[in-house]
């Protein structure tokens, strides 16, 4: 019989996206099940033509049920994951609470599907940055092992969830009314505005919470523990696609002829590289889009040994970043 799924959170922005990937790929479901905080129980929300009803998250919500897609928070899944293993559920779970836990893979379909083999109940969704950065740099480090990379972002409001997205609309459309806005789910305003990631900062290093995670999982996702990367994290005014600025070291002379070649026949990424147009990946046309982007590729003049490459990336934060993801890895669970 088809899989029982869950969807812990499925009121959220990632969570109304999971919804929508099961649907439109058809996923083999035999019974859904949303789960969110009691605020929402009793709600309805469309899936297949019908109205299903929001149940409020307990301890006995993964009864019978097969898989669970968990995109609540990292508090939610500490708190709750046990209950649906033990219930006999294989958590994909979208938060950072397990991500660097070795008994459970960080797995981007693309670069690492074989990384899902031995997991004990759980599987982790990487950050958003880091799936979209490793699909773009696994062909590419596969061909010709990276030994350095730096990253600059450019990410989305829909990183921060559902209410950041409606700040970013709200205090836009004030702004351009000429009238004040106070934020409330963001440290700074963010109409006409960007600002360092509002993740939590190490004021002894000077990195926040996010560029950490990046580098961590960017690193266990291309298994390669000591690649040292530089980054800094930005949140920009767009509403539901990251872009990067990626500057790529290799061993050797790359040309930005055999990259795009290498990146063009990859999986999971659309080349979008026309020079003479001025044509390169942005978030308006990476939004709902289930490729990530990826062009400006070219030889970094920074780099004098000329052995870097520069490439610019956008993905789709909620799909390849979040929902997408966790959908293909519950598909390659399903053909095991
Ligand atoms: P709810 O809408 O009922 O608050 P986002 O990342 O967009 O902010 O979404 C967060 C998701 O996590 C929402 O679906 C939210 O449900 C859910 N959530 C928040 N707190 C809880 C909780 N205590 N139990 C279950 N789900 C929760
Ligand atoms: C952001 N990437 O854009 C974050 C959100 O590691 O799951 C997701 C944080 C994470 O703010």
């Amino acid at each position: 019989a088809n899989p029982v799924v869950a969807i812990v959170g499925a009121t959220g922005a990632v969570g109304v996206e999971l919804l929508h990937c099961l649907e439109a790929r058809g996923f083999p479901l035999s019974r859904l099940k949303l789960l969110a905080s009691p605020r929402s129980a009793g709600k309805t929300l469309p899936f297949r033509g019908e109205e299903l009803v929001i149940e409020a998250l307990d301890e006995t919500s993964f009864e019978g049920v097969d898989i669970a897609l968990f995109s609540a928070g990292s508090g939610i899944s500490k708190r709750y994951a046990a209950a649906a293993v033990k219930a006999g559920a294989v958590v994909v779970d979208n938060s950072s609470a397990f991500r660097m836990d070795p008994d459970v893979p960080l797995v981007v379909p693309e670069v690492n599907a074989a990384d899902l083999a031995g997991h004990r109940g759980v599987i982790a969704n990487p950050n958003c940055v880091a799936a979209i950065a490793t699909v773009a740099l696994a062909p590419l480090h596969r061909a010709h092992p990276i030994r350095r990379l730096t990253a600059a972002t450019y990410q989305a409001a829909s990183g921060a969830g559902a209410a950041a997205m409606e700040e970013l609309r709200e205090s836009t459309a004030a702004y351009l009314r000429g009238e004040d806005f106070e934020p409330k789910v963001l440290p700074h305003p963010y109409a006409f505005n960007l600002f360092s990631h509002n993740a939590d900062m190490d004021v002894e290093t000077g990195y926040n919470g996010e560029e950490t995670k990046v580098v961590a999982e960017t690193r266990r996702i291309l298994d390669a523990q000591s690649l040292p990367i530089g980054i800094t994290c930005i949140r920009v005014p767009v509403l539901r696609a990251h872009a990067m600025a990626l500057t790529v070291e290799f061993d050797e002379v790359v040309s930005p002829e055999e990259a795009r070649a290498l990146l063009a026949k990859a999986p999971g990424l659309r080349l979008v590289d026309d020079r003479k147009k001025n044509h390169f990946p942005m978030p308006s046309e990476a939004s709902g889009a289930d490729d990530v982007l990826v062009g400006r590729i070219r030889t970094d003049i920074g780099d004098p040994s000329g052995r870097s490459l520069a490439l610019f990336v956008a993905g789709d934060q909620l799909l390849k970043g979040a929902a997408l993801n966790a959908v293909q890895i519950a598909e390659l669970l399903l053909k095991r």
